[in-house]
């Protein structure tokens, strides 16, 4: 994990004809500093999450694959992190001192796609190549394909442990450089979390960010009714993190959140981002059908309308 592999280049397919092409509409917003100020630092983060919603939206729909309930759930998550919240950026990708997120909740990968794109790690054209034979964007991140992927993710209850090991090894470097990892909270059924959760507190790793999203739905049902979590933060609480929550979807609250973390000396941080599946989208919001059902063109009309005015 300490070095980057170079991304292997991918020539970017034509968009298939009659649909719609996978363009954020401005992409790429790049990275912007604290000497911005915190109110231009939240507009930025707001028009950054915007285009890369339209984007992802535009290319699940063309891809026809995609899932895209949990990637707008975790786009605000997103789009805070990578354009500004950590030390990493495309000129400086192999940089062994750089902050590393880990997307553990794979299947989510359009929405690192379009991040990466906004952040300027990944030429917005090849979104129109996503899950096409030979892209190197495929359905789950594939690290040996694009050099900002810190991790192959896709299996769920990997990426915790991924990221315990990244941090543990930074720790024994004394290297100041922090791992986040995103987590879905059906995905806190596997029980190799619990297990990486014991190691993290045993280590005392406080470079160590875990922030999961509370969409409370998981793949065909509600978490509550498969395999309840709560109570939750008493539960993260007695693996011996500190736990942290707020709403996932408020740029300025969770720029306040990560300016904090570590939110205790010597212990791991675990945010519970309160989120909505298909968020703001009216049709799409909390219903459980978004998992990985693809929008027509039709429903992506309808939605990018309502990221104009969200
Ligand atoms: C080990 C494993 N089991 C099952 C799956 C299939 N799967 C993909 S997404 C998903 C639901 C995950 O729910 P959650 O973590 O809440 O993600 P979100 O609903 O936020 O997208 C499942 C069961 C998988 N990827 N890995």
């Amino acid at each position: 994990m300490t070095t980057a592999p170079a991304p292997v280049t991918v020539s970017a397919s034509a968009p298939v004809a009659g649909l719609v092409p996978a363009t954020g509409g401005g992409l790429p917003v790049g990275r912007i500093g604290a000497d911005a100020g915190r109110d231009a630092v939240i507009a930025h983060l707001r028009e950054g999450a915007r285009l890369i919603r339209r984007s992802d939206i535009q290319m699940v729909h063309a891809a026809g694959l995609g899932h895209i309930g949990g990637e707008f759930s975790i786009t605000d998550v997103l789009a805070t992190l990578y354009l500004h919240v950590m030390k990493v950026s495309p000129d400086q990708v192999a940089d062994p001192e750089r902050d590393r997120l880990i997307l553990s909740k794979g299947h989510a990968a359009g929405a690192l796609y379009t991040t990466l794109a906004a952040a300027g790690f990944i030429p917005p054209d090849q979104l129109a190549t996503f899950m096409q034979p030979m892209s190197m964007l495929n359905g789950h991140p594939d690290r040996k394909k694009i050099a900002a992927v810190e991790a192959n993710t896709g299996p769920l209850g990997h990426g915790l442990p991924i990221a315990v090991g990244t941090a543990i090894a930074a720790k024994l470097d004394g290297s100041p450089r922090r791992t986040f990892v995103l987590l879905g909270d059906g995905e806190l059924q596997e029980g190799s979390n619990w297990e990486a959760m014991m190691t993290a507190s045993q280590y005392g790793l406080a470079n160590l960010t875990a922030v999961v999203d509370r969409n409370r739905l998981q793949q065909g049902a509600r978490v509550v009714d498969t395999n309840d979590l709560e109570p939750l933060a008493d539960k993260l609480r007695a693996f011996g993190w500190e736990v942290v929550e707020v709403d996932g979807h408020d740029h300025g609250a969770l720029l306040d959140v990560f300016a904090a973390v570590p939110a205790a000396s010597g212990k791991p941080t675990f945010v519970i981002a309160h989120t909505f599946k298909g968020y703001p989208i009216s049709f799409m919001r909390d219903n459980v059908a978004w998992h990985h059902k693809v929008p027509s063109a039709e429903q992506v009309a309808l939605a990018l309308a309502e990221l104009e005015t969200s």
